[in-house]
């Protein structure tokens, strides 16, 4: 049986963005259908998800101890690369309501890039990491997004970019990379966010936010997908799966969240894809929904 929600991972209110010249957005509350399908939870009526996330970058940027520090809250100062893909998942309650982040934490590693780029499909968030004393990392950063775009629809993810090590940074190194790291954010539409995992500056924040703006993505695209009375479907049967099975235990219950957060990932991209197309004017799908 999973263990309830940990206390400092409730989110009540919508966390502020890092700058408002990286932000994906800048409202200072959650969207009120948003609101208003979490209150209906009490009700029987709410969104519920689980979402995948990749962590990308260079080598030995700090993407295993950005999620460490914030997963473990613990720093390892000696280097250990990441073989392949580790997996974390984090557990939030949301206005309410249990929301999961897997967290993917890929190898930088050139020689390690092709098993890391086969857990890049179907991500909800992209988190692109560059070493804020390392100019070459931000260079590179867009080519790691777009590798990781290639497996994934633009127009279903959210993109964050993440300086790391500020500790190591001087005041005026800081200020030239934050500039050139928000002119990249501009570009490619992501969110910035400067941190330390050593010290454990701006962790806390950075993650609540990308769990609280994967969270809202994911309720308005289920409610776009198909309304509330299906959306109370779905966290009827999400709550039964984080109850778990108490005779079959954790793996199980973990195995099964797995295979539903991917359905539902595929079913919430198609929604996020049939808004974006409405809004856009072009015809929905012949399916007939949305
Ligand atoms: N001073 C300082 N060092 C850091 C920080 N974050 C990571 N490091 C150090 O940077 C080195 C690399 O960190 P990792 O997190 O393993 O890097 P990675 O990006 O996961 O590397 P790969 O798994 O090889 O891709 C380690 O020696 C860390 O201790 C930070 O915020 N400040
Ligand atoms: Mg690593």
């Amino acid at each position: 049986m999973f263990p309830p929600v940990r206390r400092d991972r409730i989110i009540a209110q919508l966390p502020e963005y890092f700058t408002p010249a990286a932000a994906l957005h800048t409202k200072d509350v959650f969207h009120s259908r948003v609101k208003a399908a979490c209150q209906g939870q009490k009700t029987g009526a709410v969104g519920f998800n689980i979402a995948k996330v990749i962590v990308v970058g260079d080598v030995a940027v700090g993407k295993t101890c950005l999620i460490s520090r914030f997963c473990k809250d613990s720093f390892d100062k000696n280097y250990k690369a990441t073989i392949g893909v580790d997996f974390e998942m984090e557990r939030f309650e949301v206005l309410g309501v249990p929301f999961s982040l897997q967290l993917w934490d890929t190898a930088g590693q050139e020689r390690f890039k092709c098993i890391a780029s086969t857990y890049y499909r179907g991500a909800q968030a992209i988190i692109v990491v560059f070493d804020l004393s390392c100019v070459s990392s931000l260079d590179n950063a867009r080519q790691w997004l777009e590798d990781a775009m290639k497996e994934n629809d633009p127009s279903s993810v959210l993109l964050f970019l993440v300086g790391t090590k500020k500790d190591l940074s001087s005041p005026d190194q800081l200020a030239y990379m934050e500039q050139e790291a928000i002119r990249l954010s501009e570009e490619i539409r992501a969110e910035y966010w400067t941190v330390s995992a050593k010290s454990g500056e701006s962790i806390r924040e950075f993650f609540f936010r990308v769990a609280s703006l994967t969270f809202e993505a994911n309720v308005l695209a289920e409610l776009e997908k198909s309304g509330s009375r299906r959306v109370g479907d779905i966290i009827s049967k999400c709550i039964l799966l984080h109850a778990g099975d108490s005779t079959n235990g954790f793996l199980f219950s973990l195995f099964y969240s797995h295979i539903i957060a991917t359905c539902f990932l595929q079913e919430s991209q198609t929604a996020q894809k049939k808004s974006t197309n409405q809004l856009r004017g072009k015809q929905p799908a012949a399916d007939g929904e949305g």
